[in-house]
């Protein structure tokens, strides 16, 4: 066990003693971010290569996204939907002009936006397509990770996840990711029942696992053939990280319904949207869907603060050519522990063949100890997400932490 200063124990005991078990955290105790970097209790400097899982692509407290914040918390900080206000409208119409989308409805979790979208996928299939009451499916792929609502995690093929949670939500068929052929055959069986078709264009939880090139454009045109909804989870694709505003840009591919959570606050707020045209999103109607804080005067301030700042300081554009750089130094990387590199944008992973005894956990605690913050995902995986602001000499800084850190392991 790594030792540890009197100051971070005792933060970690307090959690320990009051908080629930619910995670097992690398044993840092953060206590302050800028830009890439974080700092720890004892002043120790790292750099995040997780960005909270994608939330903070445009760095630690960045002074737009804080001031936003700051400012409209000084005039109104919640109205609910009760009443209007002089934020939400100019708010939706900023997202239809950055998205191109009809209409938008705010939500505060990635979890609630998926939920959103399901609700809508629904109602639009007995609404619009006629399917019969309460036989709607929506097809769903095995490695998913949608959030931890019980709707969702009954769609979870990972036991952790899911286990002792049941009764689980009828409702859902799960197919193989990356296989179209999979689509396909339940599409041509079940169409007339399917109303949506859910799915994450790159499954960041299985391990940043990239579906093959045409992969989504694939399902697309098909759900296009069957009158199936495409609805893409872009919680953690979205928002610059793989390179393009949205990762289903790549494919050139406008999704029916999009969900978006996470880097649309800057990792400022829980601030979730979904995006949708008036043919789906209105089968919603006034009294049939919410949340206190959707869509709230701090959010609206905050999201918009955080895709200005996206546009302006060209985050997809960056996260692209820093993504290409770094794989390709990893990959020039010889040592027995990287077995397999892979992402798009700054959204990447290494997968780590144990050795020497060691595996991905070591890896982690021994970058932590150079000064880089990474988790593993599914033991072997080493996910790297830095925010997108890290300028090229940083990643090449960090990329020299993470090879000694891995050198070091080979014969410790
Ligand atoms: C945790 C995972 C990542 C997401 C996608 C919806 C949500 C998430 C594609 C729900 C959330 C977070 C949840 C967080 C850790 C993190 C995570 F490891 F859990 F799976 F990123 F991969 N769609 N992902 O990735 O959004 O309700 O959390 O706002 O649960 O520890 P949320």
């Amino acid at each position: 066990m790594i030792d540890l200063s009197d100051s971070t124990r005792q933060f970690i005991d307090l959690e320990e003693k009051y908080g629930a078990h619910n995670y097992h955290p690398l044993p840092v105790v953060l206590s302050r971010g800028k830009g890439c970097y974080v700092w720890d209790v004892d002043g120790k400097r790292y750099f995040d290569f997780l960005s909270a899982y994608s939330a903070v692509n445009q760095g630690h407290c960045h002074p737009r996204i804080v001031g936003a914040l700051k400012e409209q918390a000084e005039k109104l900080c919640l109205t609910s939907r009760a009443f209007y206000n002089d934020t939400l409208g100019p708010y939706e119409q900023f997202i239809h002009d950055y998205f191109g989308y009809d209409k938008i409805l705010p939500m505060n979790s990635g979890a609630e936006g998926v939920e959103t979208a399901l609700k809508l996928a629904r109602k639009w299939g007995y609404q619009r397509k006629g399917i019969p009451e309460e036989k709607a499916l929506i097809i769903t792929c095995e490695g998913n990770f949608h959030g931890r609502t019980i709707t969702i995690v009954s769609v979870s093929t990972d036991p952790e996840a899911r286990a002792d949670y049941g009764p689980y939500t009828p409702g859902f068929e799960v197919i193989p990711y990356n296989d179209p052929e999979a689509l396909a055959s339940v599409l041509a069986e079940k169409a007339d029942s399917i109303a949506g078709f859910l799915v994450e264009p790159i499954q960041g939880e299985a391990g940043v696992n990239v579906p093959n090139d045409g992969y989504l454009r694939t399902c697309f045109e098909l759900c296009k053939k069957h009158n199936v909804l495409f609805i893409a989870d872009e919680v953690q694709t979205g928002i610059a990280r793989t390179g393009r505003k949205l990762c289903c840009d790549h494919e050139g591919i406008r999704p029916d319904i999009v969900i978006l959570g996470k880097a649309i606050s800057g990792g400022v707020l829980p601030v979730s949207a979904v995006l949708a045209d008036d043919a789906i999103m209105l089968t919603i109607r006034s009294g049939q869907h919410g949340s206190t804080f959707g869509g709230f005067p701090l959010a609206c301030k905050v999201a918009t603060a955080a895709l200005e700042v996206v546009e302006e300081e060209k985050l997809a554009e960056k996260a692209e050519h820093l993504g290409n750089f770094f794989r390709e130094e990893m990959k020039l990387f010889e040592n027995p522990f990287i077995r397999q590199i892979r992402g798009k944008g700054l959204l990447n992973a290494i997968v780590i063949e144990p050795y020497n005894g060691r595996q991905a956990w070591d890896v982690c605690l021994k970058m932590a100890e150079n000064g880089l913050l990474a988790k593993p995902t599914h033991d072997h995986i080493i996910r790297f997400a830095p925010p997108l602001v890290i300028t090229q000499e940083e990643l090449k800084e960090a990329i020299d932490i993470i090879k000694k850190s891995i050198k070091s392991l080979e014969s410790d």
